[in-house]
């Protein structure tokens, strides 16, 4: 068996081995380009946040506090330097946020600081996840994420939980104001803060459910307006990218980050979930709603943007994909960063023109196969009159 010190230097070299893996492009559709190695994983979390560096009482060097996994990030980029707001799940199932920073949005993730030490309210949550960053015109930058707690009305029950949105802003990602949870008619999951104000108002886009898990009657993405942030209440909420039968979003959907904004419209990125033999299946999708109506979608291509292919579909909760970090930079490059069977950190490269040029000319969902054969034939007509003139 090694000794402390040799212990201390394995576990040191494999973190700065993974640390300073270069990725590099792998393939793609032309959408978008993956990168072959995730770009965080439970590796990525310092040795010092895991283990007890004191001999005299750890002296076999072992782990103290594990890290079971490190998914659904938000993303931001602050004082040019690309940032993620991870969920780190330890391995006593409790989800915290840690930042991690890169000098170029791919290479070198590393924790920096220590994990966010997240204010509560005065019904303090059991479990925070899944942050979406917003930068607002009003100056300050959102966190809004999930909060769950023991469903108290069901006291028989261990399983029975609630879902809410806690609020809370920040100048400068490390030290933050919480802000009271959202108020709102039914559970919520999901919900993102849009960047600018609507009518002098803060908007937000929603995903009301009838319970913890199931969206039940919730038709969809929503759209909804609240007067102050700093107590905010939800009064009305427009479905604004609904739910279909037989589609990747039949059993549910939710907002990823805040949309972009292009000169052709807001960019959206979201996720659509359907039920199969094998469990629930979760894909990406993009859409465009116009920029002086963000509620109404102008361009919705059909099915999915991006689903998991070879390793994404192992981890705690296979056949997933969870985006909730985007960054757009000011040359139109897009860094699309997502989650894979709830386990790991993943990137993928796109440009704005590419991201808006899918979207307003992937054929829209006709929601039965003669559609979908309808499409495809077009497609072949226009190729073969095209080369035919060639
Ligand atoms: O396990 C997949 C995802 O399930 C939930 O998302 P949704 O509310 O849309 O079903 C969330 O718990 C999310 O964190 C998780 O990745």
């Amino acid at each position: 068996m090694l000794s402390f010190e040799e212990r201390k230097r394995l576990v040191e070299s494999e973190y700065d081995a993974v640390i300073r893996r270069v990725n590099y492009p792998v393939g793609g559709n032309g959408v978008y380009t993956r990168y072959k190695y995730p770009v965080i994983t439970p590796a990525t979390v310092p040795p010092l946040w895991k283990y007890d560096y004191n001999p005299a009482t750890n002296p076999f060097f072992m782990e103290r506090i594990g890290v079971n996994a490190t998914f659904n990030s938000g993303a931001i980029k602050f004082d040019g330097k690309y940032y993620l707001m991870v969920r780190v799940e330890g391995m006593d199932r409790k989800s915290y946020f840690a930042l991690a920073q890169s000098e170029d949005g791919i290479n070198g993730f590393r924790f920096v600081g220590k994990p966010i030490t997240m204010p509560d309210t005065d019904n303090p949550g059991t479990n925070v996840y899944d942050m979406r960053l917003t930068r607002h015109e009003d100056g300050w930058i959102y966190g809004l994420f999930c909060v769950e707690r023991h469903d108290d009305s069901c006291p028989g029950d261990l399983s029975a939980a609630t879902a809410a949105c806690g609020i809370a802003r920040t100048k400068n990602l490390v030290d933050w104001e919480r802000l009271p949870d959202l108020k709102s008619k039914s559970q919520q999951r999901n919900v993102v803060l849009h960047p600018e104000f609507f009518n002098g108002k803060y908007a937000l886009y929603t995903r009301p459910q009838d319970g913890f898990i199931d969206t039940g009657s919730g038709g969809g993405i929503g759209w909804a307006l609240v007067d102050d942030i700093t107590n905010a209440v939800v009064t009305e909420e427009t479905i604004i990218d609904a739910r279909y039968y037989h589609t990747i979003k039949e059993v549910k959907n939710g907002e990823g980050p805040h949309p972009i904004k292009t000169s052709r419209g807001w960019l959206h990125l979201a996720h659509g979930v359907r039920n199969t033999a094998a469990g629930l299946r979760y894909v990406l999708y993009l859409y465009v709603t116009d920029l002086k109506e963000p509620w109404r979608e102008i361009a919705t291509p059909a099915g999915y943007f991006m689903a998991p292919v070879g390793e994404e579909f192992i981890g705690d909760v296979g056949n997933v994909l969870f985006s909730n970090g985007w960054i757009a930079d000011d040359n139109g490059r897009v860094l699309i960063y997502y989650a894979s069977s709830d386990t790991r950190m993943h990137v993928a490269e796109s440009t704005v023109d590419r991201l808006l040029d899918y979207c307003f000319n992937t054929p829209a969902d006709g929601l039965i196969s003669a559609e979908s054969v309808k499409a495809i034939n077009r497609l072949i007509d226009s190729n073969l009159a095209f080369l035919d003139k060639k």
